[in-house]
């Protein structure tokens, strides 16, 4: 599940998600930017970083198109690895991308060739050969079809990736399952169902050769639903006489602040 901030990655956790998603798109849409590549690598990193403090489920980090060239995919692995994500998925388009699922957007590929590069620096870059490091081909995004997404994620699975992120906006999942059922390479597959969500973990999981459902956008979703709604409802009745019943109480925050540990610790060593 995607996370934008250190809380909504808590929220993520218990709720019962396996995996946080740190998403490019969440944190843009958090900072009220368009996700196009403006978030910095630096930006990104402290908040993964302050999710994985807060956090124990394993991190994907979302790293766009790794921030640069080759030469910077190797700086970018070290420093995510060493702040304590899982994995890294590192997308196939040119630098700077626009964001997938916008209808007309602007979609570039890079070279399979220097693609494949990036994916090798990232594979010698890592520590921890559990490092996943997942390849996103964007081909479908791109219209490009079937044909070109296979060859590219066929490249991209022989330069080292440990698994393929597929990526389609059709709002159907026949699209994807048509790749998924074409895929014959060594490595398993990535999703992201937001476009075409009939596709439920059950089939999905059925198809074999999906490994990860990411749910990309829906903590800054339900967080916009929630803000939208309550802010209406303020304003409409010239108060907050009515609006507790829609909203946790400010009790529900200090247990998620962990104040009883504070409360304790102050009997503890205050003196
Ligand atoms: C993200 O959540 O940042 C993603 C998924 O990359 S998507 O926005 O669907 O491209
Ligand atoms: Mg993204």
């Amino acid at each position: 599940m995607a996370a934008h901030n250190p809380l909504s990655a808590m929220l993520v956790e218990e709720a019962g998600f396996d995996g946080i998603w740190a998403s490019g798109f969440e944190l843009s849409a958090a900072n009220g930017l368009p996700d196009v590549s403006l978030v910095t690598m630096t930006e990104h990193l402290s908040t993964m970083r302050a999710m994985a403090e807060r956090t124990s489920l394993p991190i994907v980090a979302d790293v766009d198109t790794g921030y640069g060239n080759a030469i910077n995919i190797l700086h970018t692995i070290e420093q995510y690895e060493g702040a304590g994500a899982a994995a890294v998925v590192i997308e196939d388009k040119t630098f700077p991308k626009v964001t997938s699922l916008i209808a007309g957007g602007r979609q570039e590929l890079l070279r399979i060739e220097e693609f494949q590069g990036k994916i090798e620096a990232a594979v010698h870059a890592r520590k921890d050969p559990d490092f996943l490091i997942i390849a996103r081909d964007e081909a479908l995004i791109a219209g490009l079809g079937e044909e070109v997404a296979l060859a590219r994620a066929g490249k991209y699975a022989a330069a080292g990736a440990d698994m393929i992120l597929i990526h389609s906006k059709q709002k159907t999942p026949d699209e994807i399952e048509s790749f998924i059922n074409a895929w014959d390479g060594p490595v398993p597959l990535v999703i992201v169902p937001t476009a075409y969500p009939q596709m439920t973990e059950a089939p999905a999981i059925a198809l074999k050769k999906v490994k990860m459902l990411i749910y990309g956008n829906h903590a800054i979703r339900a967080s916009v639903t929630a803000m939208q709604k309550v802010f209406a409802q303020i304003i409409n009745d010239g108060g907050i006489q009515n609006v507790n019943a829609e909203i946790v109480p400010v009790s529900e925050i200090f247990r998620l602040q962990k104040m009883d540990e504070v409360r304790a610790n102050e009997e503890r060593f205050l003196r």
